[in-house]
């Protein structure tokens, strides 16, 4: 078992970053976390407010700058790198920020934790492995080939790649998640579920693209980030673990759950165009993860994660509000 002390979390303003850190706060006394984020549009100090400020501190940079890096990583025992580009329609609108953050910023934290010494942990998406058909009984495995469709799963498929050839030639000591589809609160409103939730919260109709018979395998992102403590303090060096909860459902259902759920005629939604190469479906097997570190997810009830979900957004307008029009804005302008 290792046992961190002082850890670096990049992203750690982001919706799944930020429950990280709290998870951590809540549950490891003896752990202190820098956080290193950059603020973009889809990061907010917010998220981290109120957190004892012995516990945590914020270092607003960007991971692609070497030369913070150098003052900061020394001193660390571990880095466990959030940050990214993470939405794929702006990847589809304007890749060239995803290679940059994505992959450049995976390359630089690989030289710091090659120059200092310290423990690594990878954060990635079960995207990195393409899509399956619908009617496909398979589920993506540690095992199953890389095949990436879009811009952002083609910059995270690189950066697994950066991990895993720096594990092998400089012997470093890290791993790597992939996790399927996040849910909960804190998820910038330009992702489907907070998205929906937000737009009947303002009168406006949803938006489905497509068919809406793609299919997401759901997670609430307290169970991705105890599965990213497990992994990074009992995980075998060098590994990659699957983090799924047993969650496919296809985006027509969970609209409809959502619709429903707010009171709202489950019809009442538009079809918009689709997502270009849009993928059919992710489909978690988290088989290893169980077995080798004991993890078992506890929000395994969908609808009361989703209601809850709901009736955070809700009561935090105040959170949401600011973002909402300029993405409305940008969705519009691309015909969804
Ligand atoms: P997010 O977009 O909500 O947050 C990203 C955070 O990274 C923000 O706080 C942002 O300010 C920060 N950031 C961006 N560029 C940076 C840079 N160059 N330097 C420092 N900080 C920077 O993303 P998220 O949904 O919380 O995803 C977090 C991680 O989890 C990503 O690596 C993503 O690929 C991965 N992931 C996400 C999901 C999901 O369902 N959302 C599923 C599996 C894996
Ligand atoms: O308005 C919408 N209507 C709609 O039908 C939006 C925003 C999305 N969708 C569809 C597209 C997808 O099939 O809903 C599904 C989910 O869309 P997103 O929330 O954009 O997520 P996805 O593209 O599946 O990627 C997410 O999971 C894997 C995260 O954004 C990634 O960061 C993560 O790697």
């Amino acid at each position: 078992t290792f046992e961190p002390h002082n850890i670096i979390v990049t992203g750690g303003c982001g919706f799944i970053g930020s429950n990280f850190v709290h998870y951590v706060v809540n549950n490891h006394p003896d752990v202190h976390v820098t956080v290193l984020d950059k603020l973009t549009y889809a990061g907010n100090p917010e998220n981290i407010a109120g957190l004892p400020a012995d516990r945590v501190e914020l270092v607003v940079g960007d991971v692609c700058d070497a030369a913070l890096l150098d003052e900061l990583v020394p001193g660390h025992d571990a880095i466990v790198h959030y940050a990214a580009e993470s939405h794929n329609d702006n990847s589809i609108a304007d890749p060239e920020p995803f290679l940059r953050t994505n992959v450049e910023g995976t390359f630089r934290l690989l030289e710091a934790v090659r120059k200092y010494g310290v423990r690594y942990h990878h954060v990635s998406t079960d995207e990195v492995y393409g899509d399956l058909a619908l009617d496909d009984p398979a589920r993506f495995t540690e095992e199953t080939p890389y095949h990436p469709s879009s811009p952002y799963s083609s910059t995270k498929a690189s950066s697994d790649m950066l991990v895993r050839a720096w594990t092998r030639t400089y012997g470093l000591r890290t791993t790597i998640s992939n996790c399927s589809n996040n849910y909960g609160p804190y998820q910038h409103v330009e992702k489907f579920i907070p998205r929906q939730i937000t737009n009947v919260i303002d009168g406006e109709r949803p938006k489905l693209y497509g068919t809406g018979e793609n299919v997401r395998d759901w997670i609430h992102t307290e169970d991705h980030s105890s599965a990213v403590w497990d992994i990074l303090t009992r995980g075998r060096m060098g590994e990659t673990y699957l983090i799924g909860a047993d969650g496919e459902q296809n985006n027509i259902t969970v609209l409809r759950m959502i619709l429903e759920a707010m009171g709202k005629d489950p019809d009442d939604f538009d079809w918009v165009r689709d997502r270009p190469g849009h993928d059919r479906r992710y489909a978690i097997d988290s088989t290893k993860l169980r077995r080798e570190l004991g993890w078992e997810p506890r929000h395994t009830d969908f609808a009361e994660g989703l209601r809850k979900t709901i009736e955070w957004y809700r009561d935090n307008e105040d959170w949401w509000r600011p973002a909402k029009a300029a993405t409305e804005a940008r969705y519009k302008a691309q015909g969804q």
